[in-house]
């Protein structure tokens, strides 16, 4: 018998690239989408599965359809990638925002005690939660959380409702507590895929210009499709526990600017940046770094793509997609 796996976020950036490694290790994904009159699959097509998943209709916020699909797969493991993943519109989508990422997971937690409990759920946590919270300057399991965005505060909640059931119920439930990471299919409002984007459309001759916000902060970025696999090990292991995953180095949004219009060929990336200051927020994150100890030595788990080559895979996809190179 095929083990199965429910992929919430199936269209996301993460959802695609966690569906081709089950789908490669044999299992059967069954994909949750919300309702909608044009759903778009482009991510999965990127990833050439399209055809591959099945899709079950159901939405965060609507505790019913999450009991129903629940209910009737009982698949082995599920993972809870859905949410109101952009920080930048948190503020002005607060309740949105809280009602996904929080009340979601809890309506999840709900349905799998009831109706299927020896499912094995994976809650997609944030390093967003440690905010200004550090220890010497990394963030590990350990380190104190001190969020700084309504996404942060309402991906907290979640964290804390998945030890609880975990604690309360005997479930088991695992955080992966993951630090940035990026892809060619990476959505647009992102600072990654916005700069390699916006790269390409200059060098394609489309636009001169490419505005962003603050240049200071740092984060701890690699590649979803290394990600992917620490988030499937977590549930492969003997017991539930927490885990962060990140590279333990990280960049300024400057860095990445420059290592961008370098991988484009593009000299003096200064005569094309215009600061913005809608892109900056109320309350900022200054500096995100992990510490993946002990995902190392737990789950065996390493990335494998360097900052230099992320900037590279995602500039090459980007002047691909406006045809120059
Ligand atoms: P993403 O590209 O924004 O994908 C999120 C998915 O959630 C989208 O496909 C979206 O569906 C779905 N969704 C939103 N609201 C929903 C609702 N009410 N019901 C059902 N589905 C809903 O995010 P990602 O980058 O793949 O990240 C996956 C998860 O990891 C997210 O929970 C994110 O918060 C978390 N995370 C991401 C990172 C990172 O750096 N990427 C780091 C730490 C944690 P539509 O396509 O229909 O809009
Ligand atoms: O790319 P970002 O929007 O990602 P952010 O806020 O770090 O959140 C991402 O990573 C989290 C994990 O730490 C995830 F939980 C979350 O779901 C998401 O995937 O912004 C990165 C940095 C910020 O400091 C932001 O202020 O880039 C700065 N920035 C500067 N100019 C900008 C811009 N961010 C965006 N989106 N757009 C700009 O023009």
């Amino acid at each position: 018998m095929k083990k199965s796996a429910l992929i919430t976020g199936i269209l996301g950036q993460d959802g695609p690239y966690l569906a081709k490694f089950l789908l490669e290790k044999g299992y059967k994904v069954y994909g949750l989408v919300r309702r909608y009159s044009n759903p778009n699959f482009d991510n999965l097509d990127y990833l050439g599965i399209t055809g591959q998943v099945e899709y079950v209709e159901g939405d965060l916020t609507d505790e019913s359809s999450l009991y129903n699909v629940i209910k009737n797969l009982r698949s082995e493991e599920i993972y809870n990638l859905a949410a109101q993943s952009f920080v930048g519109h948190s503020w002005e989508m607060a309740k949105l925002t809280t009602e996904v990422n929080a009340l979601g997971v809890l309506y999840l937690l709900n349905s799998i005690k009831t109706f299927a409990p020896t499912t094995r759920f994976y809650q997609a946590s944030t390093s967003e939660m440690f905010g200004l919270g550090h220890t010497n300057g990394y963030q590990d399991e350990g380190t104190p959380f001190h969020p700084r965005s309504p996404y942060g505060i309402s991906k907290l909640y979640a964290y804390w409702m998945t030890v609880n059931f975990r604690e309360s119920y005997n479930l088991f439930t695992s955080n992966g507590i993951l630090f940035n990471h990026e892809s060619p299919i990476r959505s647009l409002q992102f600072v990654t895929r916005k700069i390699t984007d916006g790269v390409a459309r200059i060098k394609a001759g489309l636009t001169k210009k490419l505005a962003l916000g603050n240049l200071e902060a740092r984060r701890d970025w690699g590649f979803a499709g290394d990600y992917v696999e620490g988030i499937y090990l977590m549930l492969q292991q003997e017991k539930p526990d927490d885990y962060v995953l990140g590279t333990g180095e990280n960049h300024s949004v400057k860095e990445f600017v420059e290592a961008a219009f370098a991988a484009a060929g593009i000299a003096k990336w200064q005569d094309y940046i215009v600061i913005d200051p809608r892109f900056k927020r109320p309350a900022e994150v200054p500096s995100l770094k992990a510490n993946p100890k002990k995902a190392k030595d737990k789950l065996g788990w390493e990335p494998k793509a360097s900052f230099k080559e992320l900037v590279k895979m995602m500039i090459e996809a980007d002047l691909k997609r406006y045809g120059v190179s």
